[in-house]
């Protein structure tokens, strides 16, 4: 079992870095048919043991997983100050690793406060509303695996994790909805042919206790977030089966592709569920690669939706489905197997 575990940890790891380090170059970009077949090239030269490139660098998406993973593994309890500095490092280090436009604001204030109140600065970010980009969502993966087996404590820990730089709703919920995802796909059984049905069923049934939980009892001040995903939900489970020709605009219009969480985490697990079975147009016979390139296929945010995907889809897989070419033509793919090996074995430590 724990082989199995291993193999999954690293997966999901591998998968959050190779969908970002590939879906990087494409970020912001409208992708039209045409790009699609570049994007299938692509990935057949990244798959290609005889292709010499520099590796794709990986961006925001990464560092700030890497610290997520050093905030598990370093501290017996979670410590929010702890998290906060190592953000901060890292993004003092290399700020052009991509970082969302507003997120800087949030690490001057922390440093400049000396890491007093770690929590304050992100709830004056938009005027007190908070950002609800997906920058929790695109690095809560290492909790949904660190916590798997403590499904209250995952949910507590990536709530906190993601208040120190997203404290709207639509943020918070959005990386409750990865990581449950993420855990989900870790629980299930590589070899068992997995029902998409079911999977969505389960992170609606979840996602409708946390919606409902933060529902004021009153029923005037009920606002559309209390419902938000549970709906994206229900069009990703409408959206199981279907193929025809314009699919695609119909995801992005549906479930849309951007730098909010609220329009790119359904996005990314639509992605995981559809590449359970071929996609048009998108020539592979490896899983993990055909979600993440479909998730890049879909333009937009692409580095954070293939990041993303690919956590999903590397713990439900594992290691093995991923290959090994990609992973050699990906920036710090050989450090996170370590980390992801350092993330289970911390899980006996404390
Ligand atoms: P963020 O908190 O800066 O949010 C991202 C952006 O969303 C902000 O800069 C705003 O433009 C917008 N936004 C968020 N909340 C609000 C709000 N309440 N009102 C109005 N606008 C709002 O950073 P983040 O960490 O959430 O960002 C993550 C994304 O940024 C990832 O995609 C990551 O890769 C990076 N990134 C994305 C792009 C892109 O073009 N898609 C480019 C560079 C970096
Ligand atoms: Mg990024
Ligand atoms: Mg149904
Ligand atoms: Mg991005």
């Amino acid at each position: 079992e724990s082989v199995l575990l291993k193999s999954k940890f690293r997966g999901s790891l591998l998968g959050a870095v190779i969908g970002d380090c590939t879906g990087a170059p494409f970020e912001g970009d409208t992708i039209t048919s045409g790009d699609k077949i570049v994007i299938q090239r692509y990935f057949d030269k990244l798959e290609d043991p005889e292709f010499k490139a520099p590796f794709k660098p990986y961006t925001d998406d990464t560092a700030m997983t890497k610290s997520v993973v050093k905030f598990l593994t370093d501290k017996p309890e979670p410590d929010y100050k702890f998290l906060a500095r190592l953000f901060v490092n890292e993004y003092m280090k290399e700020p052009r690793r991509g970082y969302g436009a507003a997120i800087g604001e949030v690490f001057n204030k922390m440093r400049l406060s000396k890491f007093d109140d770690v929590f304050k600065p992100a709830t004056e970010q938009f005027q007190g509303k908070g950002s609800y980009g997906n920058g929790g969502a695109m690095r809560v993966a290492p909790i949904a695996l660190y916590y798997h087996d403590n499904y209250d404590a995952m949910l507590g820990v990536a709530t906190k994790a993601t208040k120190l730089t997203h404290t709207n709703t639509f943020a918070i919920h959005g990386a409750l909805l990865q990581c449950i995802a993420v855990r989900e796909a870790l629980l299930a059984d590589p070899k068992k042919k997995l029902d998409p049905e079911e999977f969505v069923a389960s992170l609606q049934e979840k996602m409708k206790k946390i919606e409902n939980a933060n529902v004021d009892r009153d029923l005037e001040s009920s606002s559309p977030e209390d419902r938000a995903y549970q709906d994206k939900l229900k069009i990703v489970e409408d959206l199981i089966g279907k193929s025809y020709e314009d699919l695609d605009e119909e995801v992005i219009f549906q479930l849309g592709n951007g730098i909010s969480a609220y329009e790119s985490v359904p996005t990314a697990i639509h992605c995981f569920l559809r590449a359970q079975n071929d996609i048009a147009r998108i020539e592979t016979g490896n899983q993990f690669r055909r979600t993440i390139q479909y998730a890049i296929s879909l333009g937009g945010d692409t580095d954070t939706i293939a990041s993303m995907a690919g956590a999903i889809a590397g713990a439900y897989l594992g290691e093995e489905a991923v290959n090994s070419e990609l992973i050699r033509h990906c920036e710090f793919t050989q450090e996170m197997t370590e980390v992801a090996d350092n993330l289970l074995s911390a899980k006996g430590e404390f």
